[in-house]
Protein backbone atom coordinates (compact mmCIF):
# COMPACT_ATOMS: atom_id res chain seq x y z
CA UNK A 1 0.00 0.00 0.00
CA UNK A 2 1.26 3.37 -0.43
CA UNK A 3 1.89 6.32 1.30
CA UNK A 4 0.23 9.43 2.27
CA UNK A 5 2.92 11.61 2.79
CA UNK A 6 5.14 13.56 0.88
CA UNK A 7 8.26 16.22 0.69
CA UNK A 8 8.91 19.14 -1.78
CA UNK A 9 11.05 22.17 -2.48
CA UNK A 10 10.26 25.35 -3.83
CA UNK A 11 13.89 26.02 -5.37
CA UNK A 12 15.68 29.13 -5.24
CA UNK A 13 14.71 29.87 -9.27
CA UNK A 14 11.37 29.74 -8.13
CA UNK A 15 11.22 31.48 -4.89
CA UNK A 16 13.52 34.26 -6.57
CA UNK A 17 10.38 34.65 -9.50
CA UNK A 18 8.17 34.88 -6.92
CA UNK A 19 6.19 32.09 -7.49
CA UNK A 20 5.75 30.60 -4.35
CA UNK A 21 1.87 31.35 -4.11
CA UNK A 22 1.30 30.36 -7.79
CA UNK A 23 2.44 27.12 -6.86
CA UNK A 24 1.29 26.72 -3.78
CA UNK A 25 -2.15 27.30 -5.06
CA UNK A 26 -1.49 24.45 -7.46
CA UNK A 27 -0.89 21.67 -4.88
CA UNK A 28 -3.20 22.97 -2.52
CA UNK A 29 -5.70 22.75 -5.30
CA UNK A 30 -4.41 19.22 -6.36
CA UNK A 31 -6.00 18.22 -3.24
CA UNK A 32 -2.75 18.05 -0.74
CA UNK A 33 -2.80 19.54 2.86
CA UNK A 34 0.44 21.07 4.31
CA UNK A 35 1.42 19.82 7.22
CA UNK A 36 4.55 21.67 8.28
CA UNK A 37 6.16 24.09 5.97
CA UNK A 38 9.20 26.39 6.57
CA UNK A 39 12.15 29.02 4.53
CA UNK A 40 15.35 27.86 4.67
CA UNK A 41 18.60 28.99 3.07
CA UNK A 42 21.02 25.63 2.33
CA UNK A 43 24.74 25.67 2.88
CA UNK A 44 26.89 23.72 1.11
CA UNK A 45 27.71 20.92 3.17
CA UNK A 46 23.57 20.94 3.64
CA UNK A 47 22.82 20.93 0.00
CA UNK A 48 25.83 18.06 -0.35
CA UNK A 49 24.10 15.71 2.40
CA UNK A 50 20.34 16.40 1.22
CA UNK A 51 21.68 14.80 -2.57
CA UNK A 52 23.85 12.85 -1.26
CA UNK A 53 22.84 9.99 -3.65
CA UNK A 54 23.50 12.30 -6.73
CA UNK A 55 27.02 12.17 -5.66
CA UNK A 56 28.74 10.30 -8.30
CA UNK A 57 26.42 12.57 -11.28
CA UNK A 58 28.61 15.27 -13.34
CA UNK A 59 26.06 17.74 -12.20
CA UNK A 60 26.43 17.33 -8.44
CA UNK A 61 28.34 20.54 -7.71
CA UNK A 62 26.15 22.97 -10.20
CA UNK A 63 22.81 21.26 -8.22
CA UNK A 64 24.49 22.02 -4.59
CA UNK A 65 25.67 25.37 -5.57
CA UNK A 66 21.91 26.54 -7.38
CA UNK A 67 20.67 24.93 -4.40
CA UNK A 68 22.72 27.38 -1.87
CA UNK A 69 21.64 30.21 -4.49
CA UNK A 70 19.01 31.18 -2.37
CA UNK A 71 16.13 30.97 -0.13
CA UNK A 72 13.88 27.55 -0.75
CA UNK A 73 10.90 26.70 0.97
CA UNK A 74 10.33 22.94 2.05
CA UNK A 75 6.95 21.56 2.50
CA UNK A 76 5.59 18.26 3.86
CA UNK A 77 2.14 17.63 2.26
CA UNK A 78 0.08 14.47 3.08
CA UNK A 79 -2.63 13.56 0.50
CA UNK A 80 -3.67 9.79 -0.19
CA UNK A 81 -1.04 8.26 -2.62
CA UNK A 82 0.84 11.24 -2.10
CA UNK A 83 4.41 10.32 -4.07
CA UNK A 84 3.02 9.42 -6.83
CA UNK A 85 0.50 11.70 -7.00
CA UNK A 86 3.12 14.77 -6.28
CA UNK A 87 5.41 13.51 -9.02
CA UNK A 88 2.71 13.29 -11.79
CA UNK A 89 1.59 17.24 -10.56
CA UNK A 90 5.15 18.15 -10.75
CA UNK A 91 6.44 16.75 -14.57
CA UNK A 92 9.27 15.71 -15.43
CA UNK A 93 12.58 16.70 -14.03
CA UNK A 94 13.50 18.26 -17.51
CA UNK A 95 10.98 21.09 -18.31
CA UNK A 96 11.02 21.18 -22.35
CA UNK A 97 9.85 17.37 -21.39
CA UNK A 98 7.57 17.92 -18.89
CA UNK A 99 3.39 17.46 -19.77
CA UNK A 100 1.29 20.34 -19.91
CA UNK A 101 0.04 21.82 -17.05
CA UNK A 102 2.45 20.50 -15.06
CA UNK A 103 4.14 22.79 -12.06
CA UNK A 104 7.40 22.35 -14.22
CA UNK A 105 6.20 22.85 -17.29
CA UNK A 106 4.62 26.46 -15.85
CA UNK A 107 7.06 27.54 -14.22
CA UNK A 108 11.11 25.70 -14.34
CA UNK A 109 13.57 27.38 -17.03
CA UNK A 110 15.99 24.00 -16.93
CA UNK A 111 16.58 21.09 -16.32
CA UNK A 112 18.76 22.21 -13.33
CA UNK A 113 16.76 25.10 -12.50
CA UNK A 114 13.50 23.56 -12.43
CA UNK A 115 11.34 25.36 -9.87
CA UNK A 116 10.46 22.22 -7.66
CA UNK A 117 11.30 19.11 -6.05
CA UNK A 118 9.20 15.87 -5.15
CA UNK A 119 10.14 12.79 -3.20
CA UNK A 120 10.55 9.41 -5.53
CA UNK A 121 9.38 6.87 -2.86
CA UNK A 122 7.20 7.02 0.43
CA UNK A 123 10.67 5.60 1.79
CA UNK A 124 12.72 8.91 0.90
CA UNK A 125 9.78 11.34 1.47
CA UNK A 126 10.43 10.31 5.22
CA UNK A 127 14.25 10.61 5.40
CA UNK A 128 13.55 13.96 3.33
CA UNK A 129 10.76 15.08 6.10
CA UNK A 130 13.30 14.04 9.18
CA UNK A 131 16.06 15.92 7.41
CA UNK A 132 14.50 19.42 7.49
CA UNK A 133 11.85 19.35 10.48
CA UNK A 134 13.10 16.42 13.03
CA UNK A 135 14.15 18.39 16.52
P1 LIG B 1 13.98 14.81 -9.98
O1 LIG B 1 14.13 16.14 -9.23
O2 LIG B 1 12.99 14.92 -11.11
O3 LIG B 1 13.70 13.66 -9.06
P2 LIG B 1 16.71 13.82 -10.14
O4 LIG B 1 17.23 12.93 -11.21
O5 LIG B 1 16.47 13.25 -8.78
O6 LIG B 1 15.38 14.53 -10.70
O7 LIG B 1 17.74 15.04 -10.03
C1 LIG B 1 17.74 15.92 -8.91
C2 LIG B 1 17.88 17.34 -9.41
O8 LIG B 1 19.15 17.48 -10.05
C3 LIG B 1 16.89 17.75 -10.52
O9 LIG B 1 15.63 18.12 -10.03
C4 LIG B 1 17.61 18.91 -11.17
O10 LIG B 1 17.54 20.11 -10.39
C5 LIG B 1 19.06 18.40 -11.14
N1 LIG B 1 19.40 17.67 -12.37
C6 LIG B 1 18.96 16.44 -12.77
N2 LIG B 1 19.49 16.07 -13.95
C7 LIG B 1 20.30 17.10 -14.32
C8 LIG B 1 21.15 17.31 -15.47
O11 LIG B 1 21.25 16.48 -16.38
N3 LIG B 1 21.83 18.51 -15.49
C9 LIG B 1 21.74 19.44 -14.49
N4 LIG B 1 20.97 19.26 -13.40
C10 LIG B 1 20.25 18.12 -13.31
MG1 LIG C 1 14.88 12.87 -7.54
Amino acid sequence: MSGNKTFTIIKPDAFRASYTGPIIEIIEHAGFSIKNMRLVEMDNKMASRFYSVHKERPFFSRLCKYMCSGPIIVIELEKENAVSDFRKLIGSTNPEEAEEGTIRKKYASSIEANAIHGSDSDENAQIEIDFFFKN
